[in-house]
Parts: C-alpha cells; structure tokens; sequence
C-alpha cells in the first residue's frame, strides 16, 4: 500500500485544557503506523505538545487577512503550527451553509498555504435511501475537480462521511464503506491515475475502537475520521492502532 494510513480525531466543540494535557502525555509514546492528527478547537491548539501527532483545526476562511470578523486564515493556522485543516464537514455545510464551491475554495486555500486539508463529503438518509449517493457525492466532488489541479488535489485527504452514521451509533458497514471509497477513488481516477492511487480516503461516521479494524481494512478506506470517540485518549489510540 502506498498510502501511509491517517486518523484524525474531530473533537467538535468539545474538550478543554485539561484534556489537552491528557492527550498529550497518553499520545506522547502513540505507536502507530499512521499518521495521528488531532483537530481540536482552535484556541486550545497552541497547548498541545507537537511532536508525536499533528494538530488541525476544524474550519478555515477561504480569504487573506483582513476585515472578516471571527474567522482564521490559512497564515494564522500556519504560525500556530497547524499541518490540517478540515474543511466542509457536513455539519458546517448544514449549520453555516457551506456550499461545494466554499468548501473548494477552502481547500485550495490552504494547499497554497502548505496546510493539507482533509475534505469531507458524504450524503444524508434521504438521498442514500433514493439511490442517489454517486450522483451526490460526484457533484461534491466536481467543485474540487473544477477548483483544483491534480498536483493541489494530490495534497489533500478525502474524508467520507456518511451523514446518517454521524454521531448516531449506526456505522457504515464495511462494505459500504469501501463501496462508496472506491467510487469517489474511481471518480478520481477519471481525472489522473497517479492521483487516485495515492490519495488518502478516510472514514468518518460513528468509528469506535471495536469496528475501526474492519473498517480501515477496506481496500479503499486509508483511515478515519474521528468525532466522539476521539475525546477518550484510551479510545483514540486503539482506533489509530488499529490503522496499518
Ligand atoms: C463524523 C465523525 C467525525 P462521529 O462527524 O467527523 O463524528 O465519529 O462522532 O460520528
């Protein structure tokens, strides 16, 4: 496999300092294969410790410097020390109406910057029940397509997070999981082979510590997103152990 495993940990608007320090001498000796990232709410970040795993935050402006109240540039995550960014999870693209394009333009924010953003997609219920998860999460893939070069997109990773498994208990089994990973890794394909190879996609949806070995043993599954059980170190670790 010539793609190095990642797990990252969405701690959402949870957390706080004293679980910072929790992470950061149970995560200190993390021995994993993957790559560990933690995207914790932004003001804790300059709090962890850096060296064993990564920090990201969990949003991002598409904008430079200026006028925009309460928002954070590409520059700012770069002098905190930030390597990741996620931009266009679905609770964003619901609570803040983030559109494809928006969340293009995010993305290709921060690979100028040199911040690898981890880009979520995915489709509610209603839309898998209606058989149309190809079409829906094709068109959300297109705005990366139009927005971004093959070498940009080559430094990103896919996260696929199906709505209806978010935080609900109910994952995707693994081969729904790996089905939908292998449509959005042949999607790519269709733009360049090399992308597609190497292109790190992640899932996201309800990962725990005793389905993330199956999950992420999927062809096309290189990892996870990691929402609730990202907030017990215990839990974390197991689940980016269980990555290889
Ligand atoms: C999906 C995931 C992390 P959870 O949102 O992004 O959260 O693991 O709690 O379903």
């Amino acid at each position: 496999n010539l793609r190095k495993p990642f797990v990252a940990g969405n701690w959402k608007m949870n957390g706080n300092l004293a679980l910072v320090a929790e992470f950061n001498q149970k995560l200190a000796d993390v021995n994993a294969s993957a790559e560990v990232v933690v995207c914790a709410p932004s003001l804790f970040l300059h709090a962890f410790d850096k060296d064993s795993f990564s920090v990201g935050t969990q949003n991002v402006s598409h904008l430079d410097n200026g006028a925009h109240t309460g928002e954070l540039s590409v520059d700012m995550l770069k002098e905190a020390g930030c390597k990741y960014a996620i931009v266009g999870h679905s609770e964003r693209r619901e609570d803040q109406g983030e559109s494809s394009e928006l969340v293009a333009l995010k993305a290709k924010k921060c690979v100028a910057a040199g911040v690898t953003p981890i880009i979520c997609v995915g489709e509610s219920l209603e839309i898998r029940e209606a058989d149309n998860v190809e079409s829906f999460v094709g068109e959300q893939l297109d705005a990366l397509i139009n927005a971004m070069s093959v070498e940009e997109l080559s430094k990103t990773v896919i996260a696929y997070e199906p709505i209806w498994a978010i935080g609900t208990g109910k994952t995707a089994s693994p081969e729904q999981a790996q089905e939908v990973h292998e449509f959005i890794r042949g999607y790519f394909f269709k733009v360049d082979s090399q992308l597609a190879q190497g292109l790190r996609i992640v899932y996201g949806g309800s990962v725990k510590p005793d389905n993330a070995k199956t999950l992420f043993a999927q062809n096309d599954v290189d990892g996870g997103l990691i929402g609730g059980a990202s907030l017990k170190a215990e839990d974390f670790i197991s689940i980016c152990q269980a990555a290889n």
